[in-house]
C-alpha cells in the first residue's frame, strides 16, 4: 500500500487565492504535507513533466498553463495515499467532479483544473524528485 503521494497546486489556484484553503483541505483529509514547495515552472520543466502527454492536442497549452504563474509542490504522506488523494481532488474535469473534492470546488475547467494528483507510487516517486532532491522519509 502506498504511503506517499505528490501534489501540485495549479496556477489557476494559486493566481485566484485558493491555495491555503487548499493545502487545509489536504490536511483535513488526513495528509501530513511533508515537503512544500512555492515555485514557477519554466517552459522546459513543464514540457518535462507532462512528457506523457506529449503526442496529445492539448499539450502545449498544458505547458502553456503550467507556466503561466507560480505553483504550491508538495509530497504528502498518508496509508494508501495516491488513490486516497484521488478521491479527495475529484476527476479531471470538474464538471465530472464529486460533490466536496477539491476540483469540484476550486476548479473552473479541465485545463485550469487547480491541481494535480499522482496516478501511481511510481509516478508520485518520479514526480517528487523532479521537485526535492530526497524523497526519504523525514
Ligand atoms: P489527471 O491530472 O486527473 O491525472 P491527466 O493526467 O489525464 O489528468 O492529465 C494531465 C493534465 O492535463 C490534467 N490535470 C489537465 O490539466 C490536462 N488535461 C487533461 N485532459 C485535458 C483535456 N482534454 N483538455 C485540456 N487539458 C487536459
Amino acid at each position: 500500500m502506498s504511503n506517499r503521494t505528490f501534489t501540485m497546486i495549479k496556477p489557476d489556484a494559486v493566481a485566484n487565492g485558493h491555495a491555503g484553503k487548499i493545502l487545509d483541505h489536504i490536511i483535513q483529509a488526513g495528509f501530513s504535507v511533508v515537503a512544500l514547495k512555492y515555485t514557477r515552472l519554466t517552459a522546459e520543466q513543464a514540457g518535462a513533466f507532462y512528457a506523457v502527454h506529449k503526442e496529445r492536442p492539448f499539450y502545449g497549452e498544458l505547458v502553456n498553463f503550467m507556466t503561466s504563474g507560480p505553483i504550491y509542490a508538495a509530497i504528502l504522506e498518508k496509508d494508501n495515499a495516491v488513490a486516497d488523494f484521488r478521491n479527495v481532488i475529484g476527476a479531471t474535469n470538474p464538471e465530472q467532479a464529486a460533490e466536496g473534492t477539491i476540483r469540484r470546488l476550486y476548479a473552473k475547467s479541465i485545463d485550469a483544473n487547480a491541481i494535480h494528483g499522482s496516478d501511481s507510487d511510481e509516478n508520485a516517486e518520479i514526480e517528487g524528485r523532479f521537485f526535492f532532491s530526497a524523497f526519504e522519509r523525514f
